[in-house]
């Protein structure tokens, strides 16, 4: 799954496709490196970040979605029930949801959806989450929103652990390293480590400081995190840098 922002404020490309022009030929390049999927998101839910007003999404969205829609799957990464209509609309064939909440709209629409676990809101998500057992509750959370949809409907259910929405780095940890757990539930799995802070906190400055490093060195760190991802049987991963995620997936196959 490909990652195509159309925000000014993403943590890791913020601004570099906010033009339509540019996502859409983002977009296409990520397709001709491989992405199944592309995930066009016009709202930042990185912590800290504010919420955006819905008819500022649907104009930065539904552009992108329409042309992108021409030439691949496009999946609408939104929180909200309006913009994921206009973008089904539009062509879009997935829901990628990180409120877990949008499952009726997608039985509605015969669309795929995606239920993503996030602890509390983006703008306050990363003030002291805690668990009692962080992956039990994880896999309870996913299997009770995958049933319900299913129940409902959605015929595409996929369940996301949520890497970084509400979680520590020790969080992250262990939902990574007990994704079999999450597998196990027997929807399809798709993880998103991609540039995340996590990683530029496992990855310090070579300098010998503790500053982490920046989004754009986190390649191996996200390759890293996606081999794992994969080998543990998550069918999908969602990165910025597709061709490596491609490469990476191909030889995890074989
Ligand atoms: N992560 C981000 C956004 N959407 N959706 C799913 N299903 N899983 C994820 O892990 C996930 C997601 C955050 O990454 P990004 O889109 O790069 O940044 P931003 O939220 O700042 O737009």
């Amino acid at each position: 799954m490909g990652i195509v922002n159309v925000t000014p404020d993403s943590f890791s490309d913020g601004g570099r496709f906010f033009d339509p022009d540019q996502a859409i030929a983002h977009g296409r390049q990520l397709l001709a490196e491989g992405a199944a999927v592309l995930d066009v998101g016009g709202e930042s839910t990185r912590p800290g970040a504010d919420p955006v007003p819905l008819d500022e999404e649907l104009r930065r969205v539904l552009p992108v979605v329409e042309a992108l829609s021409a030439h691949g799957r496009v999946s609408v990464d939104t929180r909200k029930p309006e913009v994921a209509r206009a973008a089904v609309a539009a062509g879009a064939t997935l829901v990628n949801d990180v409120s877990a909440t949008l499952w009726p709209v997608a039985a509605e629409l015969g669309v795929g959806w995606v239920a993503m676990h996030m602890r509390g809101e983006p703008a306050t998500m990363q003030t002291d989450p805690h668990y009692d057992d962080v992956v039990g509750e994880v896999v309870d959370f996913l299997e009770q929103r995958a049933t319900t949809a299913a129940e409902a409907g959605v015929r595409e259910v996929w369940v996301d652990p949520g890497i970084g929405f509400g979680k520590t780095l020790e969080h992250n940890l262990a939902l990574l390293a007990h994704l079999d757990r999450i597998v196990a539930l027997g929807w399809p799995v798709l993880v998103g480590t991609s540039r995340k802070g996590f990683l530029g906190r496992l990855l310090t400055a070579s300098d010998g400081s503790a500053t982490p490093v920046p989004p754009d060195d986190r390649l191996a760190g996200s390759l890293a995190t996606e081999v794992w991802a994969m080998h543990r049987g998550a069918a999908m991963v969602r990165a910025h840098d597709v061709e490596a995620a491609v490469q990476a997936s191909r030889v995890v196959a074989a």
